[in-house]
C-alpha cells in the first residue's frame, strides 16, 4: 500500500486501541517507541536499514531488516509483538506467534485476526499476581522484622560474650593465684615428705634385704637337711641307687623308682654334690619331697600343687599300664593346701611396706596439698578453655549486624531418600546415611563465600572427609529469605561436593514501598 493514508485509515489498518489514557500507536508497538511510528511520516526502520512509506508498517509485509516495520503481524520472522496486557503485565512475544491460535497474551491481542476464542483475562490474572506479590511483599516484611529481632539479640549475644570474657578474665587471674600459692605449699610439703620417704627406702630396703638373706639362709638349711636325709650312707653325694631307695622319686607311681626316674633328678648325672644340690638339684625334687614329707598322705591322685619359682613336676614314665595303680595314687588334703596358702599370704601381709607414723603424716600432708593444687590448676585449665572458645567465637563474623550469631548453637536438619543432612551454622555440616551408618563429616565453619556485592549469601564448610579418589568433601550453604531458620534442600552437584538452601530472616531485606499510584504501574507499565 502506497498511499498516502489519512489518520483515521492508520487507526484502522494499524489497529491501533483508542483508548483515553493511551498514545496511539500501530498493534504490537510498545509504548516506549510509540514516537518513532509517526503516520505523519516515512517510517524509517528502527535499525537503520532503510526508510519505508508509511502504509508500509503492519501491511503483513516484511521490508525492515529487524521486522520493525510489521511489529503487530507475523510477516517478519525476526520480529516483536508487544501486548499492553491491561490489568496485568505487559509482554513481548515473538511476532510468528501472531494469529497463530495460541492465546499469549492475557488480554488477547495477539489473536485479533484468528479463529481462536481468545478472551481477556488480565483483569483475573493480574489481580491472582497482585495477591500473590502482596503475600509475597508481607512474608517478606514480616522476615526483616524477625530480622531486626535477630541483630537486637545477636548484639546482645555479643555485648554478654564481651562482658563475660572479662569477667572469665578476672577470675582466671584469682584462680592462677590460687594455684600458685597451692602450689607453694605442695612444694613445702612434698620437701620433708621426700626426705622421710628417702629415709624409709632406705631402711625399707636394708629390710627387705634382711628377708631375702634369711630366706635363703632358711632354704639352704631346709636343702642340707633333706640332702643329709636322701644321702642313706651320708658321703656327701647322692647316687642314682640312694633315689631309687626312696618311694617319693617314683613319678610313674608304679611301686618302684627306676633308674630313669632317680637320673631325672640327678640332672641325667650318676650322683650329685651337696653344692649341685643346694644351687638346682633341690629345686627340681622339693616339690615331690614335700609332698611326701609335709602335704600328702598316701594315697593320692592328684601331683603337688607347684610353688612358685620351682621346676614343674618330672614327666611321667609311662613304661607301664598303670590305669590299676592310679587308685593308689595320692590325694591332697585340702586343709593342708589351705594352711600353706595362708601362711603364704600372711608372709606377704607381713611384707607390704608400711610407712612409720611420722612419714605417714608426712605422706598425707603432701598427698592434701597436691589433691588441693590439682584442684587450682583444674580450675585454672578449665577457666583458660571457657575464655578460649569465647573469644574463638567472638572472632567470628556474625555478618554486618551480628543478625547471624543466634544461629550459633543451633542445627538445622534435612532428609532426602537416602541421608539426613545436618547444618550446624559456623560449626560444621554433617550427612548421616538413613540407613543408620556412622556420619561423614561434610566440613567445618570456613567463610562467607557470597559474591563481592552480597558476600552475606553464601557460607563454605571446607575440610571435611576426604573422598575416595576425590576431594575433601565440602559444603556450599545458599542462603535466602524466610520467616523461619530452616534448611529447604540438599544436593551434591558434583560429587562429595554438597549445596545447601538455608531459608532464614537474617537476610530478609525491607521490601521496596509502593505507593497507590506505583501499585497501578500493573495496570499500565509498558515493557
Ligand atoms: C558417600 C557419601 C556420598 C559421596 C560418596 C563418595 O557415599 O558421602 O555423598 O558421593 O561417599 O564416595
Amino acid at each position: 500500500m502506497k498511499s498516502v493514508l489519512a489518520f483515521s485509515l492508520f487507526c484502522v489498518v494499524s489497529g491501533a486501541v483508542v483508548r483515553a489514557a493511551e498514545v496511539l500507536r500501530p498493534r504490537g508497538v510498545v509504548l516506549s517507541k510509540a514516537s518513532f511510528y509517526d503516520p505523519t511520516r516515512d517510517f524509517n526502520c528502527l535499525d537503520g536499514s532503510g526508510t519505508i512509506p508509511f502504509s508500509y508498517v503492519n501491511d503483513d509485509y516484511c521490508d525492515c531488516q529487524d521486522g520493525s516495520d510489521e511489529p503487530g503481524t507475523a510477516a517478519c520472522p525476526n520480529g516483536f509483538f508487544h501486548c499492553t496486557n491491561a490489568g496485568h503485565v505487559p509482554l513481548n512475544i515473538p511476532s510468528s506467534r501472531v494469529n497463530d491460535g495460541v492465546c499469549d497474551c492475557c488480554d488477547a491481542s495477539d489473536e485479533y485476526a484468528s479463529s481462536s476464542n481468545c478472551v481477556d483475562t488480565c483483569r483475573e490474572l493480574g489481580r491472582a499476581a497482585r495477591e500473590e506479590a502482596a503475600k509475597q511483599r508481607e512474608e517478606r516484611m514480616k522476615g526483616y522484622h524477625l530480622r531486626q529481632s535477630m541483630i537486637e539479640d545477636g548484639r546482645k549475644i555479643k555485648k554478654e560474650a564481651e562482658g563475660k570474657i572479662e569477667e572469665l578474665k578476672k577470675e582466671k587471674e584469682e584462680a592462677e593465684a590460687v594455684r600458685n600459692e597451692k602450689e607453694e605449699v605442695k612444694k613445702t610439703a612434698e620437701e620433708p615428705e621426700k626426705i622421710a620417704l628417702e629415709k624409709y627406702q632406705a631402711v625399707e630396703e636394708e629390710r627387705k634385704a634382711k628377708i631375702d638373706a634369711d630366706k635363703k639362709a632358711k632354704d639352704e638349711a631346709e636343702a642340707r637337711e633333706a640332702f643329709a636325709h636322701i644321702d642313706n650312707n651320708g658321703d656327701g653325694v647322692l647316687t642314682v641307687e640312694e633315689l631309687q631307695s626312696r618311694q617319693t622319686f617314683d613319678t610313674n607311681r608304679d611301686g618302684q623308682v627306676s633308674e630313669e626316674e632317680a637320673r631325672f633328678y640327678l640332672k641325667q648325672e650318676d650322683s650329685m654334690s651337696l653344692e649341685t644340690f643346694i644351687t638346682s638339684g633341690w629345686l627340681m625334687m622339693r616339690p615331690v619331697y614335700l609332698m611326701d614329707k609335709r602335704m600328702f598322705t598316701p594315697p593320692t591322685t592328684t601331683p603337688a600343687p607347684l610353688e612358685e619359682g620351682l621346676t614343674p613336676p618330672p614327666p611321667v614314665f609311662d613304661d607301664e599300664d598303670d590305669t590299676d595303680e592310679d587308685e593308689e595314687d595320692y590325694e591332697l588334703h585340702d586343709e593342708d593346701h589351705e594352711d600353706i596358702l595362708k601362711e603364704d599370704e600372711q608372709k606377704e601381709e607381713e611384707e607390704e611396706p608400711k610407712y612409720d607414723e611420722d612419714t605417714q603424716k608426712l605422706v598425707d600432708i603432701a598427698n592434701e596439698a597436691r589433691e588441693q593444687f590439682d584442684e587450682a590448676d583444674r580450675r585454672v585449665r578449665d577457666l583458660v578453655r571457657e575464655l578460649r572458645s569465647l573469644e574463638e567465637s567472638q572472632e567470628k563474623d556474625y555478618g554486618p549486624e551480628e543478625e547471624f550469631r543466634v544461629l550459633e548453637g543451633n542445627c538445622y536438619e534435612y532428609t532426602d531418600r537416602e541421608y539426613t543432612y545436618r547444618l550446624c551454622p559456623f560449626d560444621k555440616a554433617i550427612q548421616k546415611p538413613k540407613s543408620g551408618h556412622g556420619e561423614t563429616r561434610l566440613g567445618q565453619w570456613g567463610e562467607w563465600s557470597g559474591p563481592e556485592e552480597n558476600r552475606y549469601s553464601r557460607m563454605l564448610y571446607s575440610n571435611g572427609q576426604a573422598c575416595w579418589n576425590g576431594p575433601t568433601r565440602s559444603a556450599d550453604v545458599k542462603i535466602y529469605c524466610g520467616t523461619e531458620t530452616k534448611l529447604t534442600g540438599v544436593t551434591e552437584p558434583n560429587r562429595c561436593e554438597y549445596l545447601f538452601f538455608l531459608r532464614t530472616p537474617a537476610v530478609c531485606t525491607k521490601p521496596e514501598e509502593i505507593n497507590e499510584d506505583e501499585s497501578s504501574e500493573y495496570t499500565h507499565t509498558e515493557l
